[in-house]
C-alpha cells in the first residue's frame, strides 16, 4: 500500500494568519460597524479556538454577548469573512510557505499519494490550493465544512484516510500547531511539526520531528523519510 502525507493548510502549507485571515475578520468587524479589531499579537493568542466562526463567538462571548447572541453574530460575520477571504485569495494576496512548492513536486514524484486535512471553510480552501499548487495535487481535501468537530478533535484526519483508503500506520501529517498535533495523533497518523512565528513554543510532545521552516533540502529529506518509514 503506498504511503500518504497528509497536510495542515493555515500556517502549514500557506503563510495565510497575521496578513490573511486576521485582515479578513478586521473587516468583517468594520462593515458591520463593530468596534473590534484585532492586533497581531491578540489574534495569535485567539488562534488557539480553531474555525473562524468559533474564534468570533468566543472572542464575542469575552466582550460580555450571551452565547446564543454570540453564535448568531458570529455566525453572519464569517459569511462576510469567507467572502472577503475568498477575494484575498483570487487577488494573489496568499502565499505558499517557502519551499512548499518545490517540496510537494518532489513527494509527488516519489510516488508518495499527498492530502489535505483543514479547520478552514471549503469556499477559500479550493482556491487557494488549486492557485498555489494546481488542481490535482491533492488525492483527498476534507475541510472544516465536511466535518462535526474540528481540530483538535481527530475528524478530519479520520475522514481524509477514509476518502483515501489508507490505514494511519501508512499516513504521515504535517502539521504547525499543538491543535493539529493532538488532531493527527487522536486520529493514529505520525506527525512532523514544521513552526510559524505564531506557534513557535507550543508543546509538541508527540512529534516525530519539530522543523522551523520547509526551506532546503534537509526538511524535504525528513519528511520523506518519515513517511515512508513504517
Ligand atoms: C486554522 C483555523 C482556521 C483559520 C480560519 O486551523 O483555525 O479557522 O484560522 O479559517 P488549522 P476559517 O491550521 O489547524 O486547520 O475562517 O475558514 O475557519
Ligand atoms: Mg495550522
Amino acid at each position: 500500500q503506498r504511503a500518504a502525507i497528509v497536510f495542515d493548510v493555515d500556517g502549514t502549507l500557506v503563510d495565510s494568519e497575521r496578513d490573511g485571515h486576521r485582515v479578513a475578520f478586521n473587516a468583517a468587524f468594520a462593515a458591520a460597524g463593530l468596534p473590534y479589531r484585532w492586533n497581531v499579537e491578540a489574534y495569535g493568542r485567539l488562534l488557539k479556538i480553531t474555525g473562524g466562526r468559533r474564534r468570533i463567538a468566543g472572542f464575542l462571548e469575552s466582550q460580555g454577548y450571551r452565547s446564543e447572541e454570540a453564535a448568531a453574530l458570529a455566525a453572519t460575520l464569517h459569511v462576510d469573512k469567507t467572502a472577503r477571504f475568498r477575494e484575498m485569495v483570487e487577488q494573489g494576496r496568499i502565499p505558499a510557505r517557502p519551499g512548499v512548492p518545490e517540496l510537494l513536486a518532489e513527494l509527488a514524484a516519489t510516488g508518495i499519494t499527498l492530502a489535505v486535512a483543514t479547520t478552514g471553510t471549503r469556499a477559500w480552501v479550493e482556491p487557494l490550493l488549486d492557485r498555489l499548487f494546481g488542481s490535482g495535487t491533492f488525492a483527498v481535501v476534507v475541510t472544516g465544512t465536511e466535518v462535526p468537530a474540528l481540530k483538535p478533535d481527530p475528524a478530519v484526519y479520520g475522514e481524509a484516510l477514509a476518502r483515501l483508503g489508507v490505514p494511519p500506520a501508512r499516513a504521515l501529517a504535517v502539521e504547525d500547531s499543538a491543535n493539529g498535533l493532538a488532531a493527527a495523533l487522536g486520529a493514529g497518523l505520525r506527525c512532523v511539526i514544521v513552526a510559524n512565528d505564531y506557534t513557535r513554543g507550543e508543546d509538541f510532545t508527540g512529534a516525530l520531528a519539530v522543523l522551523d521552516g520547509f526551506n532546503g533540502p534537509d526538511a524535504a529529506t525528513l519528511i520523506r523519510h518519515h513517511a515512508l518509514e513504517t
